[in-house]
């Protein structure tokens, strides 16, 4: 999965530093608390400012600042050039209450009424392929969000917002709508299964046939 990996990467790389950071931090504290503590005869500093020290932290934290935030842009950039051609392209509309999913190049369209969980519409996806989601809604802002991807997007309005998605093995995910769009804003779950290419091919084959037949 092509967020989840960008975001580990992310993560991997920044919680360690933070908790160097703290340990560090809590080791000089509890250092300086119990070695010059009150009442042995040590006296408090006169000096305000520490004219060596003080200038070092700037820098080491600048040094950090800077690192992380060149390291953070490369790993989002990544993320936002996206994963090359299509192999398929599948609309999202987000609505005042629920989700759909329109396959590109077919009569198929995926939806429901998020009013129960059965009624949640499913995003299926094929493993192992570049899949480019074109997001937008049909009223107010919404936000697509799948948990288990590391990732989120705001469906606009009169705006297409697109990223492409690789799911690395079969699954079947809940998904969100992570900004609050109303009233039923608490229902409007969807799901994500993603199954083998020959699986999600017979799947849409289904569907196709099944548009078909009701026209
Ligand atoms: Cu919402």
């Amino acid at each position: 999965m092509n967020f989840r990996h960008d975001f580990n990467e992310v993560f991997g790389v920044e919680v360690p530093i933070a908790i160097a950071v703290m340990v560090i931090i809590c080791a000089i504290v509890a250092f300086t608390v119990i070695r010059y503590r009150a009442g042995r005869g040590h006296e408090p500093s006169k000096v305000a400012k520490h004219p060596v020290a003080e200038p070092l932290y700037v820098v080491a934290l600048v040094i950090i600042a800077l690192g992380l935030s060149i390291f953070v842009a490369h790993v989002n950039g990544q993320e936002r050039s996206g994963l090359g051609k299509p192999q398929l392209s599948v609309k999202v509309v987000g609505f005042q209450w629920c989700w759909s999913f329109h396959y590109k190049h077919t009569p198929v369209t995926v939806t429901g009424t998020c009013l129960t969980k059965s009624q949640d519409p499913t995003l299926m996806l094929p493993v192992g392929k570049n899949v480019r989601i074109n997001l937008t809604s049909n009223d107010v802002v919404h936000e697509f969000w799948v948990p288990y991807f590391r990732f989120k997007i705001e469906a606009f309005p009169h705006h297409t917002n697109s990223f492409d998605v690789k799911v690395t093995h079969p699954g079947n995910w809940v998904g969100r709508c992570s900004v609050f769009c109303g009233v039923f804003h608490y229902r409007m779950d969807f799901r994500v299964k993603a199954v083998s290419a020959q699986a999600f091919d017979s799947w849409l084959h289904t569907q196709r046939a099944a548009v078909r037949s009701a026209a």
